[in-house]
Parts: C-alpha cells; sequence; structure tokens
C-alpha cells in the first residue's frame, strides 16, 4: 500500500467506501452503553468493537477505514489479535482520533474550543508506529441567534490546521471535522441559518489551512451537512443536499480529494437519504461519502444489546447500514431498499 498522504486520502473516499467512526470517548461509549444498560468496561468495550471489526462483508466491501480512540488502537480482540492487524485484514486502514475533547472557552460563555494539540507530535508518532495512517480532529461550533463568535471559530479553525500540519509532517493523513451542532442547546435554527454558519466557519478554516501550508490534497473534510437544527426539522431531502452542495461549492477548494460527512444525531435512514441525494446532483469536484458514528452503530449496538449470542444479529445490523451508506456514497440509494433488506 502507498504511503503517500495523496494516495491514502484518496483510498479513504473512493469505491463506494467510506469511514466507520468508532472513535468515542470513554465518557461517551459510556453514554451509548448506558442506553442498553451495559457496564463500560475495557472488556464490554472491546467485545462491542470486536463485533464491529469482525463484521467481514461490511468491513471488506463498503468501510475504506476504522477511526479509532487512543485504547482501541493499541487493543487486542479476544484471541489476543490487535485490533488494527484485523482492520487492515479486511482491506480498511486504521485511523486515530488525537484531539482530547471540546473544553469550555476561557471569556466565550456557551462556546468550546478543542484541545490536545500538546506533545501531539511525539503522539503522532507512536501512533503511525502502531499502524495509523490517518487521524481525525473535531471542533465543535454551536449555532444559536447570536453564536458562533468569530472568535471561537477562528481558534477552532487554527487548531484544526496546526493539528493537519502535525499530521502531514508525521505521514498520516487529517481528517478535519469543523462540526456546526445540529443538536446543541437551543436546537431551534433552520436550514438558512446552518448554511451561513457553515459557510462562515468554513472559509476560516480553509484560510487557517492555508496559512498553517497544509496539502489540500491529503486530507479529508468531515464537516456537518446544511440542515434544520434537531428541535426546528422541515427541510425536505432534496432542500438539505442543494444547501449542503451550494455551501460546499463556496468554499471547500477542489484540491481537497473527499469530503466525508458527520450524521450529527440524524436518524440512520435521513443520514443515508442524505447522503445519496447529495451524490445524486453530480458533478461534484469531490468525491462524498459518510465518516459516520451514530448512522452506522445505533441499529447494531441495539441488535448486539451486549451479549455474545447477539454477535451474529448485530453484524447483520452494521452490514446493513454500511451497504445502504455505500449505495449512497454512489447516489444509488432507495427507500424501498431498506424494506427490501
Ligand atoms: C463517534 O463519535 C466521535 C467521538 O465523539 P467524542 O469525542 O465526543 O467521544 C465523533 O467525533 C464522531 O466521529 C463524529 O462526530 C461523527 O459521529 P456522528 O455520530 O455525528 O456521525
Amino acid at each position: 500500500m502507498s504511503e503517500r498522504l495523496e494516495d491514502i486520502a484518496m483510498q479513504m473516499v473512493t469505491g463506494g467506501r467510506g469511514l466507520l467512526a468508532a472513535d468515542e470517548s470513554t465518557s461517551t461509549i459510556k453514554k451509548r452503553f448506558d442506553a442498553i444498560n451495559l457496564e463500560s468496561t475495557e472488556t464490554s468495550r472491546r467485545d462491542y468493537r470486536e463485533m464491529l471489526f469482525r463484521s467481514d462483508e461490511a468491513m471488506k466491501k463498503y468501510i475504506s477505514g476504522v477511526i479509532l480512540f487512543e485504547e482501541t488502537l493499541f487493543q487486542k480482540a479476544a484471541d489476543g489479535t490487535p485490533f488494527v492487524d484485523i482492520i487492515r485484514a479486511a482491506g480498511a486502514i486504521p485511523g486515530i482520533k488525537v484531539d482530547t475533547g471540546a473544553k469550555p472557552m476561557a471569556k466565550y460563555p456557551a462556546e468550546t474550543i478543542t484541545e490536545g494539540l500538546d506533545g501531539l507530535g511525539e503522539r503522532l508518532a507512536r501512533y503511525y508506529e502502531a499502524g495509523a495512517r490517518f487521524a481525525k480532529w473535531r471542533g465543535v461550533i454551536a449555532i444559536s441567534p447570536t453564536l458562533p463568535t468569530r472568535g471561537s471559530v477562528r481558534a477552532n479553525a487554527q487548531a484544526l490546521a496546526r493539528y493537519a500540519a502535525l499530521c502531514q509532517e508525521a505521514g498520516i493523513v487529517p481528517i478535519v471535522e469543523p462540526e456546526c451542532l445540529m443538536d446543541g442547546k437551543p436546537g431551534d435554527h433552520n436550514i438558512d441559518r446552518c448554511a451561513e454558519v457553515t459557510e462562515f466557519t468554513l472559509r476560516i478554516v480553509f484560510e487557517e489551512l492555508a496559512d498553517a501550508r497544509v496539502n489540500l490534497e491529503g486530507m479529508i473534510l468531515k464537516p456537518n451537512m446544511v440542515i434544520d437544527g434537531r428541535n426546528a426539522r422541515k427541510a425536505s431531502v432534496a432542500e438539505v443536499a442543494e444547501c449542503t452542495v451550494k455551501v460546499l461549492k463556496a468554499t471547500v477548494p477542489p484540491a481537497v480529494p473527499g469530503i466525508a460527512f458527520l450524521s450529527g444525531g440524524q436518524t440512520t435512514e435521513e443520514a443515508t437519504a442524505h447522503l445519496s441525494a447529495i451524490n445524486a446532483i453530480g458533478h461534484l469536484p469531490w468525491f462524498v461519502t459518510f465518516s459516520y458514528g451514530r448512522a452506522l452503530q445505533d441499529s447494531s449496538l441495539k441488535a448486539w444489546n451486549g451479549k455474545q449470542e447477539n454477535v451474529a444479529a448485530g453484524q447483520r445490523e452494521f452490514t446493513h447500514r454500511a451497504e445502504m451508506n455505500s449505495l449512497a456514497a454512489k447516489g444509488n440509494w432507495k427507500k424501498d431498499l431498506e424494506k427490501a433488506a
């Protein structure tokens, strides 16, 4: 496999394959497990992720890479095989979430700044050694009538750009994730407000990436779709697709090889329908695919329910969602395919 950043980035977003975001930090995976009454321990986290990564069909056909939390990058399956080897054997690329979380931003009430730059160069060298060939950093942008502020968008964009430059020096493809929140508080903004904030954010992110001398051909953008807030859902699938493409075309240079969306709290089927409608518009200057966490995992987690005897059921659910999203990455998903399955 080529070690060129440009080749790795292409491999992550082409062929109708996309990314599995399985990088829930310890506190987030605990919330997910709470929903199925399962205690979050190193072993239960291992069992859950092993169920996903050993879904052979999904991993081989539909998943190009997996974003891991640090614990998982160095973890082994129950039989002692390193997870990194299982992922690679399926033809997918192991990746690593390297930010240390969004923290309250001093002097900016209700906004956050994502941390993790201190010592990042050394950490990236260790992650590369462990097999990671791409990384992820998420900046969180709150939307309200008065937010975000220019200061918080600029600070998050600068951190994303510093992170991306460090990754490229370490031979790792950066996924740059500026997430304008759909399900933040109050979550009652409409799609026009989301478009305005997303466009503003992406403009500043690409300014900072240029100033940091990031090679756009060796990175992937992971944005939100342009969509109504969680508490004000109205726009049709076609409107979401049109608004999203309009904002991205206005802000994302064609040198970027791929866009891999986050699902951001959409239902599993909404996230698939929107991705498919975006690709169906056609003539996009980048490959457009998925990098979903909840929208790939929710039904699988429920079917598995923390029980060994449900591993096959969990894998079936994961494979189904991965297949549906793979079709969506080519603009070929149809609602009746869900029923047929
Ligand atoms: C899987 O969730 C990721 C990590 O979350 P925490 O750091 O809060 O634990 C998250 O960054 C994720 O990769 C993206 O937001 C996409 O996930 P969704 O669920 O929005 O598709």
